[in-house]
């Protein structure tokens, strides 16, 4: 094994996060709804031109009920991916809260992807530009903006290997400069 970094999942519930995360790992998807309970784990291995990457992914809880309890999840975090639905603007307010409330001045993040989830039911999103534009304040060369459809597995694939390029210093979100991709 070549590299391995920390990736940390998080946003509000119901947006996608653990969907994400199965559809990468096992290539299915789950029409139910099981709340994560703390946190869950997931180990993908993506090989980068030669270089095996290993994603120790923690996929975080959105259920306010769980508020308490995350911010122990992020220390020596290397990349953040914050999730909303597209389908719902409450939840890109709800990322913004999570934004200020408990990522915006974490240390040692190299990558951040902000991910708009479930475009199968809404294909644009109108409403996250004051989102983009409240996290490139903080993390301005290194943001992307994704979005994806879980259920579809459209750009699934691309998240996970944008940030294992992102942590490798290879992509260009870190080479150049920030951009919404989708
Ligand atoms: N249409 C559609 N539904 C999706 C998509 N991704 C997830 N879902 C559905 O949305 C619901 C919530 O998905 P989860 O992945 O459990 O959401 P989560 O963000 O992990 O939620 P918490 O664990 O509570 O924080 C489930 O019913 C999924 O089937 C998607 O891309 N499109
Ligand atoms: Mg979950």
């Amino acid at each position: 094994m070549d590299r391995m970094f920390k990736v940390v999942v998080c946003g509000p519930g119901a947006v996608g996060k653990t969907a994400l995360c199965h559809r990468f790992e096992t290539g299915k998807f789950e029409e139910d709804y099981w709340p994560t309970v703390g946190c869950s784990i997931y180990v993908l291995n993506i090989e980068i031109r030669g270089v095996d990457v290993r994603l120790v992914v923690w996929d975080l809880a959105g259920q306010s009920r769980y508020d308490p309890l995350r911010s122990s999840y992020y220390s020596n975090a290397h990349a953040l991916i914050l999730v909303y639905d597209v389908s719902r603007e409450a939840t890109a307010t709800a990322a913004g809260h999570y934004f200020t409330s408990e990522l915006s001045s974490l240390l040692g993040i190299r990558c951040f992807i902000l991910v708009g989830n479930k475009t199968d039911i809404k294909p644009l999103v109108s409403f996250a530009s004051g989102l983009e534009a409240l996290i490139i304040k903080s993390y301005p060369k290194r943001f992307l903006h994704i979005l994806t459809s879980a259920k579809k597995n459209e750009n699934v694939q691309t998240l996970f290997r944008e940030t294992a390029e992102c942590l490798l210093g290879s992509s260009h979100i870190n080479a150049q400069q920030s951009g919404s991709m989708w």
